[in-house]
């Protein structure tokens, strides 16, 4: 098991399109028991493969409490969505912004686990949230980009305009 580093937005390494997974190898478990151990100890209820720096289709979600219900998604789709619903939304890639997002209430989900079987999930509440947050991450999207230009302008602002590196000063 490994700490993985977190990758922060304006990095645009979070706005590539993930891949999916062809094969649920080992290479594949051990990184999702990485992410699952990084996500545990930010602390944060979901982490997707491209936040830190892998580009492909692999989640990890925990909305519980006591941190024990571990959920693997990897290729995961959402087949089925009902209602909507506002929930404030934050994200360890874009750290100490904090948001309303309107998203879908209630998903239904299709993924692989762990042993490469596909299942499906209904969802709702915050682990409806967190699915949809998560898969934004695997199609380069963040949360802050359902919020106004001003809003997104203002958090550009205070957490750096990175995109290139930073100039050296001597
Ligand atoms: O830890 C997280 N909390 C959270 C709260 C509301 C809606 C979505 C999330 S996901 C976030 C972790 C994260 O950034 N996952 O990509
Ligand atoms: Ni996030």
């Amino acid at each position: 098991m490994a700490l993985l580093e977190i990758l922060h937005y304006p990095d645009p390494r979070l706005r590539k399109s993930a891949e999916a997974v062809a094969k649920v190898t080992d290479e594949i478990r051990r990184l999702a028991e990485d992410m699952l151990e990084t996500m545990y100890k930010a602390p944060g209820i979901g982490l997707a493969a491209p936040q830190v720096n892998v580009g492909k289709r692999v989640v990890v979600i925990d909305v519980s409490e006591e941190k024990s219900s571990p959920l693997y998604l990897i290729n995961p789709e959402i087949v089925h969505r009902e209602g909507t619903e506002q929930m404030e939304e934050g994200c360890l890639s874009v750290p100490g912004v904090f948001d309303l997002v309107e998203r879908s209430e209630r998903v239904t989900m299709h993924a692989l686990n762990l042993d490469g079987k596909p299942f499906e999930l209904d969802a709702d509440g915050l682990l409806a949230v967190c699915i949809q947050h998560e898969i934004d991450h695997l199609n380069g999207k963040l949360f802050i980009d359902y919020l106004s230009s001003l809003k997104r302008q203002r958090i550009r602002k205070k957490l750096g305009k990175r995109e290139k590196p930073q100039r050296q000063v001597l």
